[in-house]
């Protein structure tokens, strides 16, 4: 059955110079002649691929605006279909007439990524590919619009399709043997089937791996500040976002609520959590403050513990090394206000945490140092643009299954077992590695992927 003609603005709501609103379908351009009319006095249905065309925009026989149309025929556009990009004048009313209009001439509102949708199952494009679209759009830094594009370009589905052929291959080698175990159907032999699956465990579990970076670059790293009262938490959170974010004062428990944002760091997105000082209390406020800034550190994935070394370690220092010792976040022990006479015995902290770093909130010295250990911890140091990421939790899940899956297989033949058991395992393999890239897939899936997108894209 065709797919029946939908059309969406595709521009964010709102006054602006331009909106675009777009059609797609079959019948996308007999409808936008219906509603747009060029000045040469041509129809869309007779207009050049790909040209611009200027017009009236009509509305029940009545000129609402004037704008720019420009035809894409099947299969050379977006979705792979006949589509119409209507441009108008950018105002409220303006869009929504026109939207009216070609509604009323028999196109259906769009859902949600259906643009999207019907680009992928018209085959213009791979599963990865249209989430990195979603993921341009939604790139809050420059590195994150770095990763998508990669994604984008067809890293991710080159690399998924290499694993998948290679599979498949040994699949079938596996099926001869085991068919026609007398005939010589195959030259691949046991050693160099297993061979072959520890290099297709190395490649999957590398790129497996690259999650660390596409998360840490894309989602950010939930990171907790803390530390006792006054040690500098807040002047550390500001250091991070370049502003006066947090309240700093000389006053023990000035931060009393989490106060959250999000900083760059090397490429890496911080989603910062800056606490209460941890301290015994009867101030209800305040003791509300320091349970909350213990849930923090319970939830974080990078725990900053800051501590003065411009004061003798103490017993609420202690008392830190103690809440933040068993999470298994990462963690670096901030050693603050070196701008100051060190009084601070260092040896105290010694084996709690995964990195030390001496700073000065107030000078800025150690910055440099502490963000370069950030990005060396959670991308690597420098990121290769170039190389396939994974960039999200459903294709995270896909590739672990299918790198567990290969490994299954191959301690299966490392232990002697025949060939069919190991193939059991290789058909699961085949199965994730053709979900992740959405050459399998059910249809609630791929509608739940793409109901995450926005309306007109
Ligand atoms: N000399 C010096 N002073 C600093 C430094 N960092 C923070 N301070 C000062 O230390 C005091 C406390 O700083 P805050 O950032 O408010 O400390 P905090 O840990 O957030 O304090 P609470 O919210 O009360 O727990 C302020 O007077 C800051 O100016 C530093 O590196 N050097
Ligand atoms: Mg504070």
């Amino acid at each position: 059955m065709q797919n029946r003609t939908i059309a969406a603005v595709s521009t964010p709501y709102g006054r602006g110079a331009i909106s675009l609103i777009r059609l797609t379908g079959c019948d996308s351009i007999e409808i936008a002649d219906k509603v747009f009319k060029p000045k040469n006095k041509t129809s869309l249905a007779n207009s050049a691929h790909a040209h611009a065309v200027y017009g009236d925009i009509v509305s029940n026989g009545t000129v609402i605006d004037d704008g720019v149309a420009t035809v894409f025929r099947a299969p050379y556009s977006y979705t792979g279909e006949d589509t119409v990009e209507i441009a108008c004048h950018g105002g409220i009313v303006v869009t929504n007439e026109v939207m009216t209009a070609l509604l009323d001439s028999g196109a259906y509102p769009a859902g949600a990524g259906e643009f999207t949708k019907r680009a992928y199952a018209n085959g213009k494009m791979t599963l990865s590919q249209a989430e990195a679209i979603m993921d341009i759009i939604d790139a809050k830094t420059p590195a994150a619009l770095k990763l998508a594009n990669t994604s984008g370009r067809g890293a991710l589905s080159k690399e998924a399709s290499e694993i998948y052929e290679r599979i498949k291959a040994l699949l079938a080698s596996i099926y001869a043997y085991i068919d026609y175990p007398d005939e010589d159907l195959t030259d691949v032999t046991v050693d160099e089937m297993k061979s072959e699956l520890k290099s297709l465990f190395d490649k999957t579990s590398s790129l497996a791996n690259s999650y660390k970076t596409g998360k840490a670059v894309k989602e950010g790293i939930k990171t907790a500040i803390c530390g006792k009262p006054n040690v500098g938490k807040s002047s550390v959170l500001n250091m991070f976002t370049g502003e006066d974010t947090a309240i700093v004062t000389d006053i023990e428990g000035t931060t009393r609520d989490v106060i959250t944002t999000q900083a760059v760091c090397n490429d890496v997105m911080l989603v910062l959590s800056d606490t209460a000082g941890i301290r015994q209390t009867d101030d209800t406020v305040e003791s509300i403050g320091v349970e909350r800034a213990i849930t923090e550190v319970g939830k974080a994935e990078l725990v900053l513990a800051v501590f003065d070394t411009s004061r003798l370690f103490d017993d609420r220092d202690r008392e830190i090394i103690n809440t933040v010792k068993n999470s298994s976040a990462v963690k670096i022990a901030l050693l603050n206000k070196t701008d100051k006479e060190p009084l601070f015995d260092t040896e105290k902290i010694n084996g709690y945490f995964d990195k030390t770093v001496y700073i000065s909130a107030k000078t800025m010295q150690g910055k440099k140092e502490l963000e370069d250990i950030i990005g060396e911890l959670f991308t690597g140091g420098r990121i290769d643009y170039s190389s396939p990421f994974i960039s999200n939790s459903r294709q995270y899940s896909e590739i672990c299954r299918t790198r567990d899956a290969v490994a299954n297989a191959l301690s299966s033949l490392d232990s002697g077992m025949t060939q069919d058991i190991a193939s059991f395992d290789l058909e699961d393999a085949l199965s994730a590695i053709s979900r992740l890239d959405g050459r399998e897939m059910t249809d609630d899936v791929v509608n739940e992927i793409f109901s995450k997108f926005c309306v007109g894209k």
